[in-house]
């Protein structure tokens, strides 16, 4: 069925056709974007430019489209899921809180509570085989994508238990195995990477005519998308039509610079017809909505009708680092967003439509708990990497073939050249 976010429309084709565009009347006035305290010092939207593009609407439409008032968007299985996933990521986060300042972390360490709606409503809708890559915050979108507890706190403790074998740390998680494709630490290098996670997806089903119809998620900030290399990927995404899906984490800060100062046109979303793909803002504090926007372009990407831009506005809980005592932001603020905590909002929504009981819920958090209590042990007692790793991947190989465990050049053993040509 065709819904009003994926119908397939020509992307510079004739406005009068698309009755995915809102009336200019329909279109959230700008003081009510966002929920910053602050105020927005931008122009109205220019509904001609709009209205000369590709599909634009409020996801508030779509999920109100979608849905009849009296059927639940999810199902009790896909609740608990759901649920168990956020409670996962806020509980984890909160032990690397308590383990950070008890000396067990070293460097940067970037928290995502408040912002689960995001990870859970986009990661768990995805396969093992389609990719995320994140940011420096990036501890959750890990989790979601099912690297375990166990191989991220331990990443994190720098123990040769990690998922890259205590070499990357907090802002780092990466897993081949999940196609967990990265946390990066400069803002922004993410995106050309799942640029080109993308292009290998649509490069093996259409040159090579394999089997393949694998999506990425590219996760990443506001302060991020005044980042140039946003604008190429978009640009790229578009033009080549990859199975991308770019979801903007907009938690109205980029450490202590508020987005509404810093950005020319605050509403990120925007930015995607500019481009010829579809732009969304959602409530990145209700994952409901979240995964019905992400339903739809995770299936647009699926179908090879190309990538989509999806701005979240949500907010961090806690300080941008645990490093920031987080004294720049209103308190107003804070507590206007804490009111909105996503696990409450899933919890009261689960219970109300009796999809599921406190009791199971508890049940949940009791599991969750024990399981990042043993992720700790787990980290606590494993072994610091050999001295032998220092030097694995920090040296350019002037031969190209590597570094060994061992720490020398692979090229330098004897045996490297066995059985193969000259090289
Ligand atoms: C290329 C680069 N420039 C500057 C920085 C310093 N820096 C670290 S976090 C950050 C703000 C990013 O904000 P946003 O994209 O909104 O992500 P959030 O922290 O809010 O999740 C900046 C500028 C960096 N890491 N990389
Ligand atoms: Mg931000």
């Amino acid at each position: 069925m065709a819904t009003a976010f994926s119908a397939t429309l020509p992307l510079h084709g004739s406005s009068q056709e698309n009755r995915l565009l809102l009336p200019p009347t329909r279109l959230p006035p700008p003081s009510s974007f966002l929920g910053s305290t602050r105020s927005l010092p931008i122009r109205r939207l220019n509904h001609a430019h709009a209205a000369r593009r590709s599909p634009v609407v409020a996801v508030q439409e779509i999920v109100k489209e979608k849905k009849p008032t009296n059927s639940l968007l999810i199902t009790k299985e896909e609740g608990l899921v759901l649920y168990e996933d956020m409670i996962l990521g806020r509980s984890f986060e909160d032990m690397c809180a308590q383990m950070y300042y008890r000396g067990k972390m070293f460097g940067f360490v970037h928290l995502y509570n408040g912002q689960e709606a995001v990870s859970t409503g986009f990661i768990k809708l995805l396969t093992k085989s389609d990719s995320v890559v994140s940011t420096y915050r990036d501890h959750v979108h890990a989790l979601s994508k099912g690297v375990s507890a166990r191989a991220v706190m331990s990443e994190l403790f720098g123990k040769v238990t990690g998922c890259c074998r205590g070499q990357g740390g907090s802002m780092h998680m990466f897993s081949k195995e999940h196609n967990m494709l990265g946390g990066f630490a400069f803002i922004g290098e993410g995106i050309p990477v799942a640029t080109g996670a993308a292009f290998t997806s649509k490069y093996k089903r259409e040159v090579l005519k394999q089997d393949c119809d694998d999506v990425t998620v590219a996760f990443f900030g506001d302060g991020t998308c005044n980042n140039g290399q946003f604008y190429e990927c978009l640009n790229m995404a578009a033009l080549y039509k990859l199975p991308i899906i770019f979801v903007v984490e907009n938690n109205l800060w980029a450490i202590g610079m508020s987005h509404l100062r810093s950005t020319s046109d605050p509403e990120i979303w925007k930015k995607g017809p500019a481009f010829g793909m579809p732009g969304v803002h959602v409530d990145g504090m209700d994952v409901l909505k979240v995964r019905e926007v992400a339903k739809e372009a995770v299936s647009r990407a699926r179908r090879g009708e190309g990538p989509t831009l999806v701005e979240c506005e949500t907010y961090r809980f806690r300080g941008h680092s645990l490093a920031d005592p987080d004294e720049l932001r209103d308190a107003a603020e804070k507590a206007k967003y804490a009111a909105r905590d996503p696990i409450t909002a899933l919890k009261k929504y689960l219970i109300e439509n009796k999809l599921a009981n406190e009791g199971e819920l508890k049940t949940i958090e009791k599991k969750i708990d024990d399981l990042v209590e043993e992720a700790v042990e787990f980290a606590d007692a494993s072994p610091q990497p050999g001295r032998s790793q220092l030097l694995e991947n920090v040296f350019a190989d002037p031969k190209g073939f590597g570094i060994g465990p061992d720490g020398r050049y692979r090229c330098e053993d004897p045996k490297f050249t066995e059985g193969t040509a000259q090289v």
